[in-house]
C-alpha cells in the first residue's frame, strides 16, 4: 500500500536539479522544512518553507555546524508510527513527523581535490546531513530518504507514478542507496585523514624536485644490467622489520600494492600483486578468510608475490601466510606471535605501514621529456554508477562491481576484471585488446575452478563492439561496469537486454599504462 508523504525536510549543498522535486512535494501539500541556505532556495520559487529553526526551536549554532542536530529533528524521523508509546512521545514532546528527507552532503571529496587547506576540508565533513540520512534510511518503513542530488529525478518519477507515495519496497532501496552513500563519505573522510596526520604538513612530499629527496642506491634497475636510484624516503613510510634489501622491481610492487589496497577502507582485505598487477584480492570478514581467498585466485601467480592487507596480520592468518614463498608482507601492524613466525624466512621482507599523505601527482620520462599528471584518485560506488539496461543489478551485484572496479583501476590496461562476491575470480592484463583481456581472464578463471555464473565483469575502457559482453554473457557474467560513451554503446546494451544480464556505466575511464 502505497504511504503518503505529510510533510518533508529538505537540507542540500547544491541547489540546482531540486526545483522540479519541491514544485511536486507543493502539489501534493507536503509541508516543507529546510535549513538556511535551502530555504532561502525554496522561498525563492514562491513555495512556503518552515525554517528548521521554528521547528527545534533552537537557532543554527557554531557557524552552521550545529542545525538540524536536535531531538525535534531526528525524532520526526525516527519515531515508530506503528507503535503507540512511540506516539505518545512525539506528541508529549510536540516532535511533528518528517516523512521524507531529501539531503545532498557538503562535497568532502570535491574539496580535497580543489586543494584546499586542511581546515577547509575539515569544515566540509557533513556531521548534520550524514545524521538525517542514516536516521531516515534507519526508519525507511516510515520515511522516504533522499540522500543525494543524484536521486532527485529518479524520485521525481517514483512520486510522480504513486500520486505523492511509496512502497514500502521503494523506501527501503532508498535505504539502501542512503547507506552507500555514507559509507562511501565516509571511505573518503577514513582515507584523507589516514594521508594526511595532524600537525604533519610535510607529510606530502614535493616530488618536483625529486633531486633533493634522499638518494637510495639500489643493486640494479629492472634488470641486472641496469643501474638505479630511487629518490625518496622510505623510512618515513615503513618500518622495515626483517628481510633482505628492497628492489627496483619490489619498490614498483609495493607502490602498486598500497595503491591498490587504499581503496578498501577498513573492510579486512589482502591484495597479492605480481609485476604490479592483482593476481589475488579479495576483501572477508576476518583477515584470515580474506587472505585465502586472495591467494585461491591464483596460487600459481602467488608464488613470489608481494603482499598487503589493510589489517594487523594476527597469528591464524599469519600461519597460512608462512605457506606461501613471498617477497615481501606489508601491513599496517604484526601481532607480536605473527611477526616471529613470519621472520621465520630469512629474505622475506616485512614492512609495518605508516600512515602518511602519498604525492598526488606522478611522472614518466618520455621523449625528451617527463609526462606529468595527477594520480588517478576517483573510483566510482554504487550511488554513482547508472544502470543502462532493463535489469537493473542486484545489490550484491553493485558490490561485486564496486570492488571488480576497484581492482580494474589499478590493473594495467587493456583490462577485464572478473569478480564475485569480494573475491577476485580472474582478470586479462595489459592486452592489447579488451576481446583478448577478456578471454584471458575466462580462461584463467576456469582453470583454477571458478564457476563464472552470477559473476561481474569491470572493464577500464568502454566497449567499442558488442563482442565482450557477447563473450561474458556466454560464459554466464550477469553484471557488467563500464565508462560507456562508445558511439555503439547501444549494441552492448541490447546484448545485454537479450539476455538478462545487467550493465551500469560510471561516465569515467580509468586506463593504466
Ligand atoms: O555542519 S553540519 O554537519 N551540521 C548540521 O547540523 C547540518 N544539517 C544539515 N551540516 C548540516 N547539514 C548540511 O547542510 C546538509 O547535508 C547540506 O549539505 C547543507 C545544507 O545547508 P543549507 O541549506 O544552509 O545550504
Amino acid at each position: 500500500m502505497s504511504l503518503p508523504i505529510s510533510s518533508a525536510l529538505i537540507s542540500v549543498y547544491y541547489k540546482d536539479g531540486l526545483e522540479p522535486l519541491v514544485r511536486l512535494l507543493h502539489e501534493h501539500n507536503v509541508k516543507l522544512y529546510s535549513t538556511g541556505g535551502t530555504q532561502t532556495f525554496i522561498e525563492n520559487l514562491g513555495i512556503p518553507v518552515t525554517a528548521v529553526e521554528d521547528l527545534t526551536g533552537y537557532p543554527s549554532i557554531f557557524g552552521g555546524r550545529v542545525k538540524t542536530l536536535h531531538p525535534a529533528v531526528m525524532g520526526g524521523i525516527l519515531y515508530r508510527r506503528n507503535m503507540p508509546e512511540d506516539l505518545a512521545q512525539a506528541d508529549r514532546h510536540r516532535i511533528p513527523p518528517i516523512d521524507l528527507v531529501v539531503v545532498d552532503l557538503y562535497p568532502f571529496e570535491e574539496t580535497v581535490a580543489s586543494g584546499a587547506s586542511d581546515e577547509d576540508i575539515i569544515e566540509k565533513i557533513d556531521i548534520g546531513g550524514i545524521s538525517l540520512i542514516r536516521a531516515a534510511a534507519k526508519n525507511y518503513n516510515d520515511v522516504l530518504i533522499v540522500s543525494s542530488r543524484s536521486q532527485y529525478d529518479g524520485v521525481v518519477s517514483l512520486l510522480t507514478e504513486k500520486n505523492g507515495g511509496t512502497d514500502l519496497s521503494d523506501r527501503r532501496e532508498y535505504a539502501g542507496k542512503a547507506f552507500s552513500v555514507t559509507s562511501g563519505y565516509d571511505t573518503a573522510i577514513q582515507q584523507y585523514f589516514l594521508s594526511s596526520p595532524a600537525g604533519d604538513d610535510s607529510a606530502t612530499t614535493d616530488v618536483h624536485d625529486f633531486q633533493q629527496l634522499p638518494e637510495n642506491h639500489l643493486r640494479y634497475g629492472e634488470n641486472p644490467h641496469q643501474q638505479a636510484r630511487f629518490f625518496g624516503d622510505l623510512d618515513a613510510m615503513f618500518d622495515k622489520l626483517h628481510g633482505k634489501e628492497l628492489s627496483y622491481n619490489n619498490l614498483v610492487d609495493v607502490d602498486a600494492c598500497v595503491g591498490l589496497i587504499d581503496e578498501f577502507g577498513d573492510t579486512p582485505t589482502f591484495a597479492i600483486i605480481k609485476h604490479t598487477n592483482a593476481c589475488g584480492i579479495a576483501t572477508a570478514a576476518t583477515a584470515k578468510e580474506a587472505y585465502l581467498n586472495a591467494l585461491a585466485c591464483d596460487p600459481v601467480s602467488a608464488f613470489g608475490g608481494v603482499v598487503i592487507t589493510n589489517g594487523t596480520v594476527d597469528l591464524a592468518t599469519a600461519e597460512e601466510l608462512n605457506k606461501l614463498f613471498m617477497e615481501i608482507l606489508i601491513a599496517p601492524d604484526f601481532a607480536p606471535e605473527a611477526l616471529d613466525l613470519l621472520k621465520s624466512k630469512k629474505n622475506r621482507i616485512l614492512l609495518r605501514r605508516k600512515p602518511v599523505a602519498l604525492p598526488t601527482v606522478m611522472f614518466k620520462t618520455i621523449l625528451n621529456g617527463v609526462l606529468e599528471q595527477d594520480k588517478d584518485n576517483t573510483a566510482e560506488v554504487g550511488d554513482q554508477f547508472k544502470t543502462v539496461t532493463l535489469k537493473a543489478p542486484t545489490d550484491s551485484e553493485v558490490r561485486a562491481l564496486e570492488f571488480a572496479l576497484k581492482v580494474c583501476k589499478h590493473t594495467k590496461s587493456n583490462t577485464i576484471v572478473l569478480a564475485k562476491e569480494g573475491q577476485l575470480l580472474a582478470s586479462g592484463v595489459g592486452q592489447t585488446s579488451r576481446v583478448d583481456a577478456l578471454r584471458q581472464a575466462i580462461e584463467k578463471a576456469h582453470a583454477f575452478g571458478f564457476d563464472l555464473t552470477g559473476s561481474v565483469m569491470a572493464s577500464d575502457a568502454f566497449f567499442p563492439f558488442p563482442d565482450c559482453v557477447e563473450i561474458a554473457g556466454q560464459a554466464g557474467i550477469s553484471a557488467v561496469v563500464q565508462p560507456g560513451g562508445s558511439i555503439r554503446d547501444q549494441d552492448s546494451i541490447d546484448y545485454c537486454n537479450q539476455h538478462d544480464m545487467a550493465m551500469v556505466t560510471t561516465g569515467v575511464r580509468h586506463f593504466k599504462h
